[in-house]
């Protein structure tokens, strides 16, 4: 991120310039040189050796471009303009809480592969065993085989590119209590395409979620991906901390707010045997009735599930957060629902909602085309009192799953008083107690996601105790620093929402 890089460049919004020179042995047999970009904030212009290649939009997604027609002998010229200037019809738009890093901060690869090579291998459980679905990246015919962990080589028909095979395998499922994955990996022709997979089935059943066929409670925390060093730049130990942390706050879930996180957020949750909420940023008031903003979050959302359609961790996708129910965004938001499904019929779909002020109830046109509905609110934080949740979890019903999906409120670090006292850890702690007590009272309500683990960069928050931080972390920005937020937290968890993991 370039807005790490240098204090003066910490809140430039614009274009900037990525170059690079690198010497690559010219394809052969027809192969293809692919460069692939894990993300770049927001749009990147990719060219090489001063040829346009193309334009991506979306800072969190993968995207490749393919390199072969105009790679040299010798030294290559390899320039990415990146720019993250805010844009109201962009995904998201220009308000958003939390940090606009500008640049390339995900890895960048050169990748070879043969001219017809395998661009989709999605494995998923189904009643009969395990469906198998292979995409090649163009129209041919032929076989592909599927090792399946040494348990048997499949043979997969390609017609027109694409093949599917049911295996009548039943794979020891995967949970959080038990994350068993198995390697896998499909051969077409030279082009060899491995992955590690998990195996199990999320499912609602009226107001219930199970995980496997056992009752499934979900115990969770908002991250975002934002570090005090590095910004959006993210690695392994990271990562793995992060999980630490929700393991030693009794947690199961996380939701990776607000916009898809690293790739090996989901490859680590997979191992480790957290279960995840991934989503777009269809935040706040977006464009909903412009159609390229459509085009804009549906791609999004396609390149997120491409990327993670294999990860066991991942149970739910989020198509949309805190957007008021207008016509524009029911059309917007209903349309992303049939896209998540059409994709990957596997998982729950999610968004989280808003309360509906008149009628003080959970109300939503856009629930009966989601699979859980998703509730933010801060009772207790900004308004004032718990009474109001009380009043509101009695006055709603639901016939489908309902979960907290933001609730919290800020503490500055250190910062000691009473519980009455806004900004104070013992306020902090105060209100998760409570809204994780309350929702518990409420039959329909499967769950609770704290906003979030660790405080985050964000300038629209100036007051004296935020100075540029959202402060709702239960762990401050050090990563390190464990607010009393934390452990009544935990306490809460130890005692609500802890049913079997399934
Ligand atoms: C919300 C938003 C989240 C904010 C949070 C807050 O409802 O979804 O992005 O950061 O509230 O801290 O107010």
């Amino acid at each position: 991120c370039w807005t790490m890089q240098h204090p003066e460049w910490r809140h430039y919004e614009g274009a900037a310039w990525y170059s690079r020179s690198f010497h690559a042995d010219l394809p052969r047999n027809g192969d293809r040189v692919l460069l692939r970009v894990g993300a770049a904030n927001e749009r990147a212009r990719v060219f090489l050796n001063g040829a346009f290649l193309g334009l991506h939009v979306g800072g969190s997604t993968p995207f490749f471009a393919d390199l072969t027609a105009h790679l040299r002998p010798g030294a290559n010229n390899l320039m990415i303009e990146v720019d993250n200037t805010r844009r109201t019809d962009a995904v998201p738009m220009q308000h958003f809480d939390w940090f606009n890093h500008g640049g390339i901060h995900r890895d960048v690869e050169l990748v070879t592969v043969p001219a017809v090579c395998i661009n989709r291998l999605f494995l998923q459980l189904v009643e009969r065993g395990i469906a198998v679905d292979v995409g090649l990246s163009l129209q041919v015919d032929g076989i592909a085989t599927l090792d399946f962990a040494g348990l048997g080589q499949f043979e997969i028909n390609i017609v027109g590119g694409a093949g599917t095979v049911l295996l009548d395998l039943s794979p020891e499922l995967w949970s959080p209590d038990n994350p068993r994955l198995y390697d896998v990996a499909a051969q077409f022709g030279t082009d060899r395409v491995a992955d590690r997979i998990g195996f199990r089935r999320i499912e609602r059943q009226g107001t219930s979620l199970s995980l496997n066929g056992r009752p499934l409670a979900l115990r969770g925390l908002c991250v975002h991906e934002d570090d005090r060093d590095t910004g959006r730049v993210t690695c392994e130990s990271d990562i793995r901390r992060r999980f630490a942390h929700l393991r030693e706050l009794g947690a199961n879930v996380a939701r990776l707010s607000h916009y898809p996180h690293h790739e090996l957020v989901a490859k680590i949750a997979d191992e480790e045997g957290m279960l995840l909420w991934e989503e777009i940023p269809v935040y706040w008031a977006i464009s909903f009735d412009n159609p390229h903003t459509f085009d804009n979050a549906r791609n999004q959302l396609c390149e997120l599930i491409r990327r993670d359609a294999n990860r066991a961790s991942v149970i739910l996708w989020g198509v949309g957060n805190e957007n008021a129910d207008t016509e524009a965004r029911l059309a917007f938001m209903t349309g992303l629902t049939k896209v998540a499904r059409a994709e990957d019929a596997s998982r729950l779909i999610a968004a989280a909602c808003l309360i509906n002020r008149q009628t003080f109830r959970i109300e939503d046109r856009l629930a009966e085309h989601l699979d859980v509905i998703g509730l933010n609110e801060y009772f207790g934080w900004y308004e004032p009192g718990f009474e109001g949740l009380q009043r509101l979890l009695a006055n709603s019903n639901s016939d489908r799953p309902v979960v907290i999906s933001e609730t919290g409120a800020d503490a500055a670090p250190g910062l000691h008083g009473p519980e009455t006292q806004l900004f104070t850890e013992e306020r902090q702690a105060l209100v998760l107690t409570r809204q994780v007590q309350i929702a518990a009272t409420a039959p329909y309500v499967v769950g609770v996601f704290a906003w979030l683990l660790y405080d985050f960069r964000s300038e629209r928050r100036q007051t004296r105790y935020q100075r540029g931080w959202n402060r709702k972390g239960v762990i401050a920005e050090d990563k390190a620093t464990h607010k009393l937020g934390f452990h009544a937290l935990a306490d809460a968890f130890a005692q609500h929402f802890n049913g079997p993991k399934g």
